[in-house]
């Protein structure tokens, strides 16, 4: 998969160098590049802002670099297309299913606007010729585009085959799309089964794996009413057993439909 990624601001991806990532760039799963949109500027000083019209507070991207940043990687005449992939607060919400989108796709081209965002019109020329997805990462606000970028391309990466490697802990994720619920996942634990006076909780040494499926289960559940009850309110209503249904009402969350006998 090739990644192309324009900034002001090449340095904030030295992390794409390290780990995982790392191991996919040096191994030739992920060819990525880093571009100085500053390379498309043409006075004295690189400017790549100016003034909002209108008026308002800040500063707005001049369209002229960016332009000239997506004929030089995308040019307009050139076969192949990326996606291009604009993080912004006013974006559709990141999700795990829009990551799998992306990780099909063979070309993806991430714009990092700083400042209050980029010229409209670099998006309306550019979705002329190429597929525009424009993404937020949630309802806070970040200073650009950067680490956003950061992000994806790190829950973009992981499912592209061979960069995890354990292709098993990718299905199994809370919100792997396909998957018939999201539900937070519950504690894990590893040994000393006795730390700091602080028991690894019984059933997960029991060998009873059923059990063990159970109380999984029980403390997903949990966990999930009491951080996200928007996700249990999605929960298809079948997906629920007799056990779940007394595991909400236990914790606060009762479930309407049929009551719970038999
Ligand atoms: C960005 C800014 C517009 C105010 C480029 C912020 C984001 N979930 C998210 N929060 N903030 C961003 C984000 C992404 C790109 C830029 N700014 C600052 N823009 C209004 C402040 C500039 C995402 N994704």
């Amino acid at each position: 998969m090739k990644l192309d990624i324009v900034s002001i601001f090449p340095e904030y991806f030295a992390p794409l160098e390290v780990s995982l990532l790392g191991k996919a760039r040096r191994t030739g799963l992920l060819d990525v590049r880093v571009h100085d949109l500053r390379r498309w500027t043409h006075d004295r000083h690189n400017t790549v802002d100016d003034t909002p019209y209108g008026g308002g507070p800040g500063m707005v991207m001049k369209p002229e670099p960016w332009g000239e940043a997506l004929d030089a990687i995308a040019p307009p005449s050139g076969g192949a297309v990326p996606r291009l992939v604009v993080p912004t607060p006013s974006g559709r919400p990141f999700t795990q299913v829009m990551a799998a989108e992306f990780a099909a796709e063979p070309w993806l081209l991430f714009a990092c606007g700083r400042y209050e965002g980029i010229d409209r019109r670099v998006y309306d020329e550019a979705a002329a010729r190429m597929p525009v997805t424009e993404v937020s990462l949630g309802d806070f606000v970040l200073a650009g585009g950067e680490v956003a970028v950061l992000v994806m391309i790190e829950a973009v990466s992981r499912l592209v085959p061979g960069v995890l490697g354990n292709t098993d802990s990718v299905t199994d994720d809370s919100f792997a799309p396909g998957a018939m619920e999201s539900l937070l996942e519950g504690p894990v634990f590893t040994k000393p089964p006795l730390w700091r006076d602080r028991p690894v909780p019984e059933i997960l040494l029991s060998g009873n794996h059923g059990a063990i499926a159970r109380w999984r289960r029980d403390q997903a559940l949990r966990r999930t009413a009491r951080y996200r009850p928007d996700l249990l309110a999605r929960l298809d209503r079948a997906a629920l057993d007799k056990h779940d249904l007394a595991t909400l009402a236990d914790a606060g969350f009762p479930v309407d439909g049929e009551d719970m006998a038999d």
